[in-house]
């Protein structure tokens, strides 16, 4: 069989597979509209979709949102950030999009680093990616002689924490990731883990401390809180800078990168370690290139929050609204409801 003939043949096949994710895709979507819940095809399709485009159908499909899921404004007189403005949000959505990620200037107060330090070091969380025996028990972190590479705790558990359900749903995040994303965004991603050091290549992997983007979404925005101190040596997180839009097509594998594949692709200078003191915070769109860098010393506590266009993708568990919340926060989920449909009430 000739060259040609054999690229005419990848070509044809390439471009049924590609029609089949994209019908995969709309009936997939048509069933979550109605159940909440993402065929596992439709899922996968999404993320091929990803690859076979480098974003475009992502951005196309975000587009489409800025039409349906209008911006909405929202109270930054009620921030725990004080006097943050509308000019801020909309400087650091612009950094955001411009490199891909933000190291803001502001800090998270120091009474809310603690109270959150305090409950992570009382609350039993999970081994994710743990020794050689498997077991998933939950334990309180020992900060003194760690048990796993990572401690996870989950999102219904954290959501029952007053100070957790403050930061979460602040109106500074919010209208941040709204204005980056361009639509009223849900908020769907809730998680804070203590990272400690190993050598284990597999546990490293498995703890994201190896470089690959996410795409549990079809457009999304994170925030990273560091609860202790961070320097290079106790796991930054990492990010290939502007490796958020177009990336080259050896990189754009499902799965993890080393940094030398990296490296033939991009310059040193853009692989950014962000570094920073306890309360540092960091807005990433992690569809680019991000890892946690292995740690070499003493441990790591980290708080996320993710905002999406939708629940569409990864199926994470409802968060459990507790009943006996504030009337501040009671009124945030009521006055957007689309924002926070991941919480669920009891009643
Ligand atoms: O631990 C880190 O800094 C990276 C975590 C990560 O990959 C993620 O949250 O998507
Ligand atoms: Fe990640």
């Amino acid at each position: 069989m000739s060259k040609v003939t054999r690229w005419a043949k990848r070509v044809r096949h390439s471009s049924f597979e590609t029609m089949g994710d994209l019908r995969n895709f709309a009936s997939g979507y048509r069933e979550y509209h109605s159940s909440g819940v993402t065929p596992p095809e439709a899922y996968s399709s999404m993320r091929r979709l990803y690859r076979k485009t480098n974003g475009r159908f992502n951005d196309l499909m975000g587009g489409l949102k800025k039409a349906v899921h209008r911006k909405r404004s929202a109270e930054l007189t009620e921030s725990i950030f004080q006097d943050c403005s509308r000019t801020e949000v909309r400087d650091v959505a612009a950094s955001i999009r411009k490199n891909g990620f933000h190291v803001f200037d502001r800090k998270l107060p120091a009474d809310y680093c603690a109270k959150l330090l305090d409950y992570s070091l009382a609350q039993p969380a999970a081994s994710v990616a743990h020794g050689a025996n498997g077991k998933t028990s939950k334990s309180v972190f020992n900060r003194d002689n760690p048990q796993s590479i990572r401690h996870q705790f989950q999102a219904a558990e954290l959501f029952q924490n007053e100070t957790v359900q403050e930061v979460a749903t602040d109106p500074y995040f919010f209208s941040i990731a709204q204005d980056y994303l361009g639509f009223n965004p849900v908020f769907d991603v809730l998680a804070m883990w203590w990272s400690a050091p190993t050598v284990d290549h597999l546990l490293q992997s498995r703890a994201a401390q190896l470089y690959h983007f996410d795409m549990d979404r079809l457009k999304f925005v994170k925030f990273f809180v560091y609860l202790t101190d961070v320097d290079t040596q106790t796991g930054p997180h990492c990010y290939v800078r502007g490796s958020h839009t177009r990336k080259p097509a050896a990189l754009l594998k499902d799965g993890r990168l080393t940094d030398d594949e990296i490296l033939q692709h991009y310059s040193a200078d853009d692989m950014q370690e962000l570094i920073g003191p306890a309360g540092t915070m960091l807005a990433v769109d992690t569809r680019g290139l991000h890892k946690g860098k292995p740690l070499e010393a003493r441990d790591r506590l980290i708080f996320q929050v993710q905002f999406a266009d939708s629940l569409f993708g990864q199926n994470y568990p409802l968060i459990h609204v507790p009943s006996d919340i504030t009337d501040k926060l009671a009124d945030r989920i009521s006055s957007n409801r689309r924002c926070y449909a991941n919480l669920k009430h009891n009643s």
